[in-house]
């Protein structure tokens, strides 16, 4: 994960706590529209999918929920990220600008009845993959050749499983990890590496401060192995069914390069240099980095290997 995608991750992670108290205030605000007009219909954003655009690209995002009459009013957080609604309800044309903030951003729709929920959507540095279907079996994965990767997808019906291959050589480290929960999905993941016979080799639920899974493997002969992502329902029930439906969008992250942790000493006083030791995956050795603070404008600083 390059510094890029961990201070968007760590955004999410403050913005997703927030999120739920903030839809909580939406939909009281929309309950009182609500009963004051017979005939409302605020609209209902479940979620954006995909749910991250990259930098200077225009896509098609389609927005899950309810929405009538189309085609609602968007709001979004922050400028150079263009919604334009196309013919189909829930369909939109998202111009994303080559200097839009980089980010967890935060989507709303409206009309004269209400607003929706906060929902999120991520703008990235990194190129995109979208998940193809279908890829429900080990034996039939959807290959991922381009790294690190950072694949859309949805675990779209009851009992789907999705399975991306990854040619690993001896020795070489994967690096995976999902956003779900941390998308305000309905989706506590699961991920799991099975081997060319569909043996299970590493797996995760939940892997650090939230209920995404992250997990690291090391490959003992070179070959191709499947990450399988799958999850239970969120918030929990008595189903012990993999959870699937159009809501449950997430983002896979996987690295087979070299991946930062953490630095040793994790903080360098403001005014002096130091040499930061890199602990992480994949990392030549020995892996170090000169971080001088005499000349660090602002509160966050970027190397690269
Ligand atoms: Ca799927
Ligand atoms: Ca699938």
């Amino acid at each position: 994960m390059d510094a890029s995608s961990r201070n968007c991750l760590r955004s999410l992670l403050a913005r997703a706590f927030s999120l739920r108290f903030r839809s909580a205030n939406a939909c009281f605000f929309a309950a009182w529209l609500v009963s004051n007009s017979a005939d409302a219909a605020a609209p209902v954003l479940d979620h954006l999918f995909p749910a991250a655009v990259q930098v200077g690209t225009t896509n098609v995002v389609t927005a899950v929920g309810k929405f009538d009459p189309w085609p609602a009013k968007i709001w979004v957080d922050a400028p150079g990220i263009v919604f334009k609604a196309e013919t189909n309800s829930g369909k939109f044309s998202v111009e994303v600008a080559a200097d839009a903030p980089v980010g967890g951003h935060l989507v709303r729709l409206y009309n004269e009845q209400g607003v929706s929920g906060l929902r999120f959507l991520v703008v990235t540095k990194e190129r995109q993959t979208e998940e193809v279907e279908p890829n429900n079996e080990f034996k039939k994965p959807q290959m991922i050749d381009a790294f690190p990767a950072f694949i859309n997808g949805r675990l779209e019906k009851s009992g789907d499983v999705d399975s991306y291959a990854v040619a690993l050589e001896v020795g070489q480290t994967l690096v995976a990890s999902v956003e779900a929960y941390t998308l305000a999905s309905p989706v506590d993941a699961v991920l799991r590496v099975v081997d060319a016979r569909g043996v299970q080799v590493a797996w995760n639920h939940d892997g650090g401060p939230t209920l995404d899974p992250f997990l690291t493997w090391t490959a003992k002969s070179a070959g191709t192995y499947v990450v399988q992502v799958f999850g239970f329902g969120y918030p929990a029930d008595s189903s012990v069914n993999f959870v699937g439906n159009a809501k449950c969008v997430y983002r896979l992250h996987l690295s087979r390069g070299p991946y930062v942790n953490h630095t040793v000493p994790l903080g360098v006083p403001r005014g002096r240099k130091r040499t930061l030791e890199l602990v992480g995956w994949n990392l030549p050795a020995p892996a170090s980095v000169e971080f001088d603070a005499t000349t660090v404008a602002g509160d966050r600083s970027e190397a690269r290997l």
